[in-house]
Protein backbone atom coordinates (compact mmCIF):
# COMPACT_ATOMS: atom_id res chain seq x y z
CA UNK A 1 0.00 0.00 0.00
CA UNK A 2 1.06 3.62 -0.90
CA UNK A 3 2.68 5.79 1.87
CA UNK A 4 -0.56 7.80 0.71
CA UNK A 5 -2.98 5.42 1.16
CA UNK A 6 -1.70 4.03 4.29
CA UNK A 7 -1.73 7.83 6.26
CA UNK A 8 -5.36 8.37 4.87
CA UNK A 9 -5.99 5.14 6.62
CA UNK A 10 -4.90 6.04 9.28
CA UNK A 11 -6.17 9.83 9.42
CA UNK A 12 -9.56 7.78 8.97
CA UNK A 13 -9.46 5.80 11.73
CA UNK A 14 -8.55 8.70 13.78
CA UNK A 15 -11.28 11.25 12.34
CA UNK A 16 -13.94 8.84 12.38
CA UNK A 17 -14.44 9.41 16.44
CA UNK A 18 -14.76 12.64 16.39
CA UNK A 19 -17.78 12.75 14.35
CA UNK A 20 -19.41 9.90 15.73
CA UNK A 21 -19.26 11.95 18.68
CA UNK A 22 -20.54 15.05 17.18
CA UNK A 23 -23.55 13.53 16.00
CA UNK A 24 -24.06 11.39 19.02
CA UNK A 25 -23.56 13.54 21.98
CA UNK A 26 -23.97 16.85 20.00
CA UNK A 27 -26.40 16.48 16.96
CA UNK A 28 -29.52 18.60 18.38
CA UNK A 29 -27.24 21.43 18.64
CA UNK A 30 -28.19 24.49 16.22
CA UNK A 31 -25.55 25.73 14.17
CA UNK A 32 -27.78 27.62 11.74
CA UNK A 33 -31.20 29.28 11.24
CA UNK A 34 -33.01 29.90 8.10
CA UNK A 35 -34.44 32.80 6.82
CA UNK A 36 -37.16 32.94 3.84
CA UNK A 37 -34.48 34.94 1.88
CA UNK A 38 -31.96 32.17 2.13
CA UNK A 39 -34.65 29.44 1.40
CA UNK A 40 -35.82 31.43 -1.77
CA UNK A 41 -32.25 33.08 -2.30
CA UNK A 42 -30.04 29.99 -3.15
CA UNK A 43 -29.73 29.12 0.33
CA UNK A 44 -26.99 31.58 0.66
CA UNK A 45 -25.13 31.74 4.32
CA UNK A 46 -27.02 28.39 5.63
CA UNK A 47 -24.18 26.61 7.37
CA UNK A 48 -25.68 23.33 6.65
CA UNK A 49 -22.36 21.11 5.05
CA UNK A 50 -19.23 19.42 6.49
CA UNK A 51 -15.61 19.10 4.76
CA UNK A 52 -11.75 19.40 6.17
CA UNK A 53 -10.52 20.07 3.23
CA UNK A 54 -10.77 23.38 2.82
CA UNK A 55 -12.68 26.73 4.31
CA UNK A 56 -13.41 29.78 2.94
CA UNK A 57 -13.24 32.63 5.23
CA UNK A 58 -15.34 36.26 3.60
CA UNK A 59 -12.23 38.60 3.98
CA UNK A 60 -9.05 36.22 4.63
CA UNK A 61 -9.86 34.11 1.40
CA UNK A 62 -9.54 30.48 1.20
CA UNK A 63 -7.46 28.00 3.16
CA UNK A 64 -6.31 24.73 2.16
CA UNK A 65 -6.30 22.50 5.43
CA UNK A 66 -5.41 25.23 7.49
CA UNK A 67 -2.79 26.44 5.10
CA UNK A 68 -3.04 30.28 3.28
CA UNK A 69 -2.10 29.68 -0.81
CA UNK A 70 0.73 31.63 -0.07
CA UNK A 71 1.80 29.04 2.46
CA UNK A 72 0.64 25.98 0.21
CA UNK A 73 3.10 27.38 -2.54
CA UNK A 74 6.02 28.02 0.10
CA UNK A 75 5.59 24.84 1.62
CA UNK A 76 5.16 21.95 -0.61
CA UNK A 77 7.64 19.92 -2.66
CA UNK A 78 8.14 22.03 -6.26
CA UNK A 79 10.79 21.15 -9.25
CA UNK A 80 13.78 22.57 -9.00
CA UNK A 81 13.73 26.56 -10.23
CA UNK A 82 10.26 26.83 -10.20
CA UNK A 83 7.03 28.59 -7.91
CA UNK A 84 4.08 26.39 -8.23
CA UNK A 85 4.53 23.27 -6.11
CA UNK A 86 3.91 19.66 -7.41
CA UNK A 87 0.20 19.39 -7.79
CA UNK A 88 1.03 15.38 -6.79
CA UNK A 89 1.93 17.37 -3.19
CA UNK A 90 -0.94 19.25 -3.06
CA UNK A 91 -3.05 16.30 -3.63
CA UNK A 92 -1.65 14.49 -0.91
CA UNK A 93 -2.13 17.87 1.47
CA UNK A 94 -6.22 17.94 0.62
CA UNK A 95 -6.13 14.29 1.46
CA UNK A 96 -4.10 14.02 4.32
CA UNK A 97 -3.39 17.34 6.19
CA UNK A 98 0.11 16.62 6.17
CA UNK A 99 2.80 18.57 3.83
CA UNK A 100 4.09 15.67 2.23
CA UNK A 101 8.28 14.79 1.76
CA UNK A 102 9.76 14.77 -1.87
CA UNK A 103 9.70 10.39 -1.87
CA UNK A 104 6.42 10.89 -0.73
CA UNK A 105 5.46 13.46 -3.71
CA UNK A 106 7.39 11.15 -5.75
CA UNK A 107 5.50 7.97 -4.75
CA UNK A 108 2.02 9.85 -5.66
CA UNK A 109 3.76 10.90 -8.95
CA UNK A 110 4.24 7.04 -9.61
CA UNK A 111 0.65 6.20 -8.73
CA UNK A 112 -0.16 8.26 -11.34
CA UNK A 113 1.89 6.84 -13.87
CA UNK A 114 0.39 3.47 -13.40
CA UNK A 115 -2.90 4.62 -13.88
CA UNK A 116 -2.95 7.19 -16.25
CA UNK A 117 -3.56 5.16 -19.55
CA UNK A 118 -6.75 6.29 -20.96
CA UNK A 119 -8.95 3.92 -22.40
CA UNK A 120 -9.07 4.30 -26.55
CA UNK A 121 -13.05 4.48 -26.21
CA UNK A 122 -12.86 7.79 -24.30
CA UNK A 123 -11.17 9.19 -27.56
CA UNK A 124 -13.38 7.24 -29.90
CA UNK A 125 -16.96 8.70 -27.97
CA UNK A 126 -14.70 12.23 -28.08
CA UNK A 127 -13.89 11.84 -32.21
CA UNK A 128 -17.46 11.00 -32.56
CA UNK A 129 -19.20 14.29 -31.09
CA UNK A 130 -19.59 17.47 -32.96
CA UNK A 131 -16.50 19.53 -34.14
CA UNK A 132 -18.81 22.62 -32.31
CA UNK A 133 -19.57 20.37 -29.26
CA UNK A 134 -18.39 22.71 -26.16
CA UNK A 135 -15.11 21.67 -24.55
CA UNK A 136 -17.14 21.10 -21.16
CA UNK A 137 -19.14 18.54 -23.15
CA UNK A 138 -16.70 16.84 -24.23
CA UNK A 139 -15.10 16.91 -20.89
CA UNK A 140 -18.12 15.89 -18.90
CA UNK A 141 -18.60 13.10 -21.37
CA UNK A 142 -15.35 11.88 -21.17
CA UNK A 143 -15.25 11.53 -17.80
CA UNK A 144 -18.79 9.93 -17.74
CA UNK A 145 -17.62 7.17 -20.19
CA UNK A 146 -15.51 5.51 -18.26
CA UNK A 147 -18.42 4.95 -15.56
CA UNK A 148 -17.80 1.38 -16.76
CA UNK A 149 -14.50 1.28 -14.74
CA UNK A 150 -15.45 2.00 -11.59
CA UNK A 151 -14.18 -0.17 -8.74
CA UNK A 152 -16.88 1.44 -5.67
CA UNK A 153 -19.66 0.19 -7.96
CA UNK A 154 -18.30 -3.21 -8.37
CA UNK A 155 -17.26 -3.38 -5.08
CA UNK A 156 -21.00 -2.43 -4.17
CA UNK A 157 -22.68 -4.62 -6.18
CA UNK A 158 -20.60 -7.28 -4.54
CA UNK A 159 -21.88 -5.86 -0.93
CA UNK A 160 -19.14 -4.34 0.59
CA UNK A 161 -19.47 -2.82 4.45
CA UNK A 162 -19.89 0.75 4.41
CA UNK A 163 -16.49 0.97 6.07
CA UNK A 164 -14.49 0.27 3.32
CA UNK A 165 -16.63 2.78 1.30
CA UNK A 166 -13.70 5.34 0.90
CA UNK A 167 -11.40 2.31 -0.04
CA UNK A 168 -12.62 1.54 -3.79
CA UNK A 169 -13.65 5.11 -3.91
CA UNK A 170 -9.93 6.21 -3.42
CA UNK A 171 -9.06 4.14 -6.20
CA UNK A 172 -11.43 4.87 -8.79
CA UNK A 173 -10.77 8.39 -7.41
CA UNK A 174 -6.78 7.72 -8.35
CA UNK A 175 -7.69 6.72 -11.36
CA UNK A 176 -9.87 9.34 -12.52
CA UNK A 177 -7.06 12.12 -11.79
CA UNK A 178 -4.45 10.44 -13.52
CA UNK A 179 -6.49 10.01 -16.68
CA UNK A 180 -7.99 13.93 -16.70
CA UNK A 181 -4.69 15.99 -17.68
CA UNK A 182 -4.32 13.76 -21.30
CA UNK A 183 -8.11 13.66 -21.82
CA UNK A 184 -7.88 18.07 -21.36
CA UNK A 185 -5.15 17.84 -23.48
CA UNK A 186 -6.61 15.60 -26.08
CA UNK A 187 -10.22 17.59 -26.03
CA UNK A 188 -7.34 21.01 -27.16
CA UNK A 189 -5.49 19.16 -29.37
CA UNK A 190 -8.54 17.88 -31.62
CA UNK A 191 -10.31 20.79 -31.34
CA UNK A 192 -8.07 23.42 -32.29
CA UNK A 193 -4.63 21.96 -33.03
CA UNK A 194 -6.21 19.84 -36.41
CA UNK A 195 -5.93 16.25 -34.21
CA UNK A 196 -2.42 16.63 -33.59
CA UNK A 197 -1.81 14.79 -30.66
CA UNK A 198 1.14 15.08 -28.73
CA UNK A 199 1.80 11.72 -26.46
CA UNK A 200 2.11 12.09 -22.95
CA UNK A 201 5.66 11.43 -21.26
CA UNK A 202 5.82 9.32 -18.42
CA UNK A 203 8.82 11.22 -17.12
CA UNK A 204 6.68 14.44 -16.20
CA UNK A 205 4.70 15.59 -13.12
CA UNK A 206 0.99 16.09 -13.57
CA UNK A 207 1.40 19.74 -14.43
CA UNK A 208 4.34 19.58 -16.23
CA UNK A 209 2.95 16.45 -18.65
CA UNK A 210 -0.28 18.78 -18.95
CA UNK A 211 1.84 21.55 -20.52
CA UNK A 212 3.63 19.24 -22.67
CA UNK A 213 0.90 17.55 -23.97
CA UNK A 214 -0.79 20.84 -24.76
CA UNK A 215 1.74 21.73 -26.97
CA UNK A 216 3.49 24.66 -24.65
CA UNK A 217 6.90 25.62 -23.62
CA UNK A 218 7.82 26.77 -20.12
CA UNK A 219 6.91 28.14 -17.95
CA UNK A 220 3.36 27.20 -19.06
CA UNK A 221 3.77 24.05 -16.61
CA UNK A 222 4.58 26.66 -13.81
CA UNK A 223 1.44 28.06 -14.77
CA UNK A 224 -0.54 24.92 -14.64
CA UNK A 225 0.66 23.59 -11.72
CA UNK A 226 -0.21 26.99 -10.34
CA UNK A 227 -3.91 26.91 -11.83
CA UNK A 228 -4.43 23.51 -11.16
CA UNK A 229 -3.78 24.14 -7.75
CA UNK A 230 -5.46 27.56 -7.01
CA UNK A 231 -8.85 26.48 -8.85
CA UNK A 232 -9.20 22.81 -6.58
CA UNK A 233 -11.43 23.19 -3.96
CA UNK A 234 -13.06 26.33 -2.80
CA UNK A 235 -15.33 24.61 0.79
CA UNK A 236 -18.00 22.21 -0.37
CA UNK A 237 -21.36 25.08 -1.33
CA UNK A 238 -19.80 26.53 -4.62
CA UNK A 239 -22.09 24.50 -6.96
CA UNK A 240 -19.19 22.15 -8.70
CA UNK A 241 -17.99 21.30 -5.25
CA UNK A 242 -21.91 20.97 -3.72
CA UNK A 243 -23.06 19.47 -7.21
CA UNK A 244 -19.99 16.53 -6.58
CA UNK A 245 -20.91 15.83 -2.98
CA UNK A 246 -24.64 15.94 -4.02
CA UNK A 247 -24.42 13.11 -6.62
CA UNK A 248 -21.75 11.41 -4.60
CA UNK A 249 -24.18 11.39 -1.74
CA UNK A 250 -26.52 8.71 -3.63
CA UNK A 251 -23.58 6.44 -3.65
CA UNK A 252 -22.93 7.48 -7.07
CA UNK A 253 -19.13 6.63 -8.05
CA UNK A 254 -17.23 9.26 -8.44
CA UNK A 255 -17.23 9.27 -12.50
CA UNK A 256 -21.09 9.94 -12.29
CA UNK A 257 -20.51 12.37 -9.37
CA UNK A 258 -17.26 14.16 -11.45
CA UNK A 259 -19.07 14.65 -14.55
CA UNK A 260 -22.56 16.10 -13.14
CA UNK A 261 -20.20 18.46 -11.18
CA UNK A 262 -18.26 19.64 -14.43
CA UNK A 263 -21.35 20.26 -15.43
CA UNK A 264 -22.39 22.49 -12.84
CA UNK A 265 -18.89 24.58 -13.13
CA UNK A 266 -19.77 25.27 -16.90
CA UNK A 267 -22.57 27.86 -15.99
CA UNK A 268 -21.63 31.25 -16.75
CA UNK A 269 -22.25 32.67 -12.88
CA UNK A 270 -20.06 30.15 -12.01
CA UNK A 271 -16.29 28.76 -13.71
CA UNK A 272 -17.72 29.65 -17.40
CA UNK A 273 -17.23 33.58 -16.08
CA UNK A 274 -13.49 32.86 -16.99
CA UNK A 275 -14.39 32.32 -20.48
CA UNK A 276 -17.03 35.52 -20.36
CA UNK A 277 -14.16 37.75 -18.93
CA UNK A 278 -12.36 37.22 -22.03
CA UNK A 279 -15.36 37.26 -24.04
CA UNK A 280 -15.87 40.51 -22.76
CA UNK A 281 -12.32 41.97 -23.09
CA UNK A 282 -12.94 41.02 -26.60
CA UNK A 283 -15.74 43.11 -27.27
CA UNK A 284 -14.15 46.22 -25.56
CA UNK A 285 -11.20 45.96 -27.47
CA UNK A 286 -13.35 45.72 -30.80
CA UNK A 287 -14.79 48.54 -30.19
CA UNK A 288 -11.78 50.57 -29.51
CA UNK A 289 -9.67 49.34 -32.38
CA UNK A 290 -7.02 47.47 -30.60
CA UNK A 291 -6.37 50.80 -28.33
CA UNK A 292 -6.25 50.31 -24.46
CA UNK A 293 -9.34 52.55 -23.56
CA UNK A 294 -8.91 55.18 -21.23
CA UNK A 295 -9.97 55.04 -18.00
CA UNK A 296 -13.02 57.27 -18.64
CA UNK A 297 -13.83 54.73 -21.36
CA UNK A 298 -13.40 51.99 -19.68
CA UNK A 299 -15.48 53.16 -17.17
CA UNK A 300 -18.35 53.75 -19.95
CA UNK A 301 -18.44 50.17 -20.83
CA UNK A 302 -18.85 49.02 -17.37
CA UNK A 303 -21.90 50.58 -17.15
CA UNK A 304 -22.85 50.24 -20.57
CA UNK A 305 -23.10 46.25 -19.64
CA UNK A 306 -24.50 46.69 -16.22
CA UNK A 307 -27.21 49.03 -17.65
CA UNK A 308 -28.19 46.13 -20.45
CA UNK A 309 -28.68 44.17 -17.33
CA UNK A 310 -25.73 41.93 -17.58
CA UNK A 311 -23.38 41.51 -14.65
CA UNK A 312 -19.24 42.20 -14.73
CA UNK A 313 -17.75 38.82 -15.37
CA UNK A 314 -14.94 37.82 -12.78
CA UNK A 315 -16.50 40.53 -10.21
CA UNK A 316 -18.55 39.44 -6.70
CA UNK A 317 -18.89 36.60 -5.14
CA UNK A 318 -21.12 34.67 -2.81
CA UNK A 319 -18.82 34.12 0.25
CA UNK A 320 -15.89 36.82 0.09
CA UNK A 321 -16.53 40.49 0.30
CA UNK A 322 -12.27 41.03 -0.83
CA UNK A 323 -10.04 40.80 -3.54
CA UNK A 324 -9.99 36.63 -3.92
CA UNK A 325 -6.53 35.99 -3.08
CA UNK A 326 -6.63 33.70 -6.02
CA UNK A 327 -6.78 36.66 -8.33
CA UNK A 328 -3.97 37.89 -6.37
CA UNK A 329 -1.71 35.22 -7.00
CA UNK A 330 -2.59 34.66 -10.77
CA UNK A 331 -1.99 38.46 -10.86
CA UNK A 332 1.24 38.24 -9.18
CA UNK A 333 2.17 36.03 -11.59
CA UNK A 334 1.26 38.04 -14.59
CA UNK A 335 3.46 40.98 -12.94
CA UNK A 336 6.30 38.75 -13.17
CA UNK A 337 5.81 37.30 -16.75
CA UNK A 338 3.79 39.84 -18.58
CA UNK A 339 3.78 43.14 -16.88
CA UNK A 340 3.05 44.71 -20.57
CA UNK A 341 0.71 42.18 -21.93
CA UNK A 342 -2.25 44.39 -23.62
CA UNK A 343 -4.93 42.19 -22.18
CA UNK A 344 -3.04 42.00 -18.77
CA UNK A 345 -3.84 45.89 -18.83
CA UNK A 346 -7.21 45.70 -19.66
CA UNK A 347 -7.66 43.26 -16.76
CA UNK A 348 -5.66 45.74 -14.21
CA UNK A 349 -7.71 48.61 -15.86
CA UNK A 350 -10.50 46.67 -14.81
CA UNK A 351 -9.17 46.51 -11.17
CA UNK A 352 -8.83 50.45 -10.89
CA UNK A 353 -12.42 51.11 -11.98
CA UNK A 354 -15.05 48.14 -11.63
CA UNK A 355 -15.45 47.84 -7.99
CA UNK A 356 -16.01 51.50 -7.84
CA UNK A 357 -18.62 51.33 -10.31
CA UNK A 358 -20.33 47.92 -8.95
CA UNK A 359 -20.37 50.22 -5.28
CA UNK A 360 -21.96 52.67 -7.08
CA UNK A 361 -24.77 50.56 -8.99
CA UNK A 362 -25.32 49.42 -5.46
CA UNK A 363 -26.07 45.54 -5.79
CA UNK A 364 -23.24 43.43 -5.40
CA UNK A 365 -22.49 42.64 -2.09
CA UNK A 366 -18.85 42.11 -3.10
CA UNK A 367 -17.91 44.54 -5.38
CA UNK A 368 -13.79 42.88 -5.54
CA UNK A 369 -12.38 40.60 -8.40
CA UNK A 370 -12.98 36.29 -8.17
CA UNK A 371 -10.41 33.89 -9.86
CA UNK A 372 -12.34 33.94 -12.92
CA UNK A 373 -11.10 37.68 -13.43
CA UNK A 374 -7.42 36.67 -13.92
CA UNK A 375 -7.56 33.61 -15.31
CA UNK A 376 -7.85 33.89 -18.97
CA UNK A 377 -5.32 36.99 -20.26
CA UNK A 378 -2.57 34.47 -18.78
CA UNK A 379 -3.68 31.38 -20.89
CA UNK A 380 -3.97 33.94 -23.81
CA UNK A 381 -0.69 35.58 -23.18
CA UNK A 382 0.43 31.40 -23.76
CA UNK A 383 -1.41 30.90 -26.73
CA UNK A 384 -4.27 29.57 -25.37
CA UNK A 385 -6.80 31.95 -27.39
CA UNK A 386 -9.65 29.34 -28.04
CA UNK A 387 -10.98 30.83 -24.78
CA UNK A 388 -14.85 28.54 -24.51
CA UNK A 389 -11.24 25.71 -23.31
CA UNK A 390 -10.71 27.75 -20.30
CA UNK A 391 -13.57 26.40 -18.10
CA UNK A 392 -12.02 22.88 -18.42
CA UNK A 393 -8.56 24.30 -17.21
CA UNK A 394 -10.94 24.91 -13.55
CA UNK A 395 -12.74 21.49 -13.94
CA UNK A 396 -9.52 19.44 -14.05
CA UNK A 397 -8.12 21.83 -11.03
CA UNK A 398 -11.83 21.29 -9.29
CA UNK A 399 -11.79 17.40 -9.83
CA UNK A 400 -8.96 17.54 -7.23
CA UNK A 401 -10.82 19.09 -4.44
CA UNK A 402 -13.97 17.13 -5.71
CA UNK A 403 -12.75 13.82 -5.31
CA UNK A 404 -10.82 14.30 -1.84
CA UNK A 405 -13.90 15.49 -0.59
CA UNK A 406 -15.52 12.59 -1.82
CA UNK A 407 -13.12 10.40 -0.15
CA UNK A 408 -13.94 11.76 2.82
CA UNK A 409 -17.30 11.68 2.72
CA UNK A 410 -17.43 8.19 1.93
CA UNK A 411 -14.58 7.51 4.83
CA UNK A 412 -16.95 9.75 7.30
CA UNK A 413 -20.58 7.83 6.24
CA UNK A 414 -22.05 11.64 5.38
CA UNK A 415 -25.69 10.73 4.49
CA UNK A 416 -27.74 11.16 1.48
CA UNK A 417 -28.55 14.91 1.10
CA UNK A 418 -32.36 15.17 1.01
CA UNK A 419 -33.20 18.87 2.25
CA UNK A 420 -36.74 19.67 3.40
CA UNK A 421 -38.74 21.77 0.51
CA UNK A 422 -41.82 24.21 1.49
CA UNK A 423 -44.30 25.35 -0.99
CA UNK A 424 -45.19 29.32 -1.81
CA UNK A 425 -48.55 29.26 0.54
CA UNK A 426 -46.58 28.08 3.44
CA UNK A 427 -44.13 30.40 3.55
CA UNK A 428 -47.06 32.95 3.70
CA UNK A 429 -48.51 31.12 5.96
CA UNK A 430 -45.39 31.17 8.29
CA UNK A 431 -45.60 35.19 7.61
CA UNK A 432 -48.70 35.79 8.66
CA UNK A 433 -48.51 33.43 11.79
CA UNK A 434 -45.27 35.56 12.91
CA UNK A 435 -48.28 38.57 12.62
N1 LIG B 1 -22.01 42.40 -11.90
C1 LIG B 1 -23.26 42.91 -11.81
N2 LIG B 1 -24.14 42.58 -10.85
C2 LIG B 1 -23.71 41.72 -9.91
C3 LIG B 1 -22.41 41.19 -9.90
C4 LIG B 1 -21.54 41.55 -10.96
N3 LIG B 1 -20.32 41.05 -11.07
N4 LIG B 1 -22.29 40.36 -8.85
C5 LIG B 1 -23.48 40.38 -8.21
N5 LIG B 1 -24.33 41.18 -8.86
C6 LIG B 1 -25.74 41.39 -8.57
C7 LIG B 1 -26.46 40.05 -8.62
O1 LIG B 1 -26.79 39.68 -9.97
C8 LIG B 1 -27.67 40.33 -7.77
O2 LIG B 1 -28.60 41.05 -8.54
P1 LIG B 1 -30.19 40.82 -8.37
O3 LIG B 1 -30.49 41.27 -6.97
O4 LIG B 1 -30.78 41.67 -9.44
O5 LIG B 1 -30.43 39.36 -8.58
C9 LIG B 1 -27.12 41.26 -6.70
O6 LIG B 1 -25.91 41.82 -7.26
C10 LIG B 1 -26.76 40.56 -5.40
O7 LIG B 1 -25.90 39.49 -5.69
P2 LIG B 1 -24.82 39.02 -4.59
O8 LIG B 1 -25.55 38.58 -3.39
O9 LIG B 1 -23.76 40.05 -4.43
O10 LIG B 1 -24.13 37.81 -5.34
P3 LIG B 1 -24.62 36.31 -5.42
O11 LIG B 1 -24.12 35.59 -4.24
O12 LIG B 1 -26.07 36.22 -5.71
O13 LIG B 1 -23.86 35.79 -6.74
C11 LIG B 1 -22.03 35.61 -8.21
C12 LIG B 1 -22.48 35.60 -6.75
C13 LIG B 1 -20.58 35.18 -8.29
C14 LIG B 1 -22.86 34.60 -9.01
C15 LIG B 1 -22.21 37.06 -8.77
O14 LIG B 1 -21.37 37.93 -8.08
C16 LIG B 1 -21.95 37.15 -10.26
O15 LIG B 1 -22.87 36.89 -11.06
N6 LIG B 1 -20.68 37.50 -10.68
C17 LIG B 1 -20.33 37.54 -12.07
C18 LIG B 1 -20.08 36.12 -12.59
C19 LIG B 1 -18.82 35.56 -12.00
O16 LIG B 1 -17.77 36.18 -12.00
N7 LIG B 1 -18.90 34.30 -11.54
C20 LIG B 1 -17.72 33.56 -11.06
C21 LIG B 1 -17.68 33.42 -9.54
C22 LIG B 1 -16.49 32.62 -9.10
C23 LIG B 1 -16.64 31.18 -9.51
O17 LIG B 1 -17.48 30.49 -8.95
O18 LIG B 1 -15.98 30.75 -10.46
Amino acid sequence: MSTLKQTLSKKIDEWRPRTTKLLKEHGTEKISDVTIAQAIGGMRGVKCLVTDISYLDPIEGIRFRGYTIPEVLEKLPRPPGVEAPYVEGFIYLLLTGDIPSDSEVKEVADEFNKRKTVPQYVFDVLNAMPDDSHPMVMFSAAILSMQKESEFAAAYKSGISKMVYWDSTYEDSLNLLAKLPEIGAYIYRKKYKNGDIIPSDPNLDWGGNFAHMMGIDKPYDDLSRLYFILHSDHESGNVSAHTGHLVGSALSDVYYATSAMINGLAGPLHGLANEMVLRWIQDVIENMGGKVPSTEEMKKFVWDTLNSGQVIPGYGHAVLRKTDPRYTAQRDFCLKYLPDDPIFKYVSLLYDVVPDILREHGKAKNPWPNVDAQSGVIQWFYGVREYDFYTVLFGIGRSIGVLSNLIWDRALGYAIERPKSLTTAMLEDIVAGAK
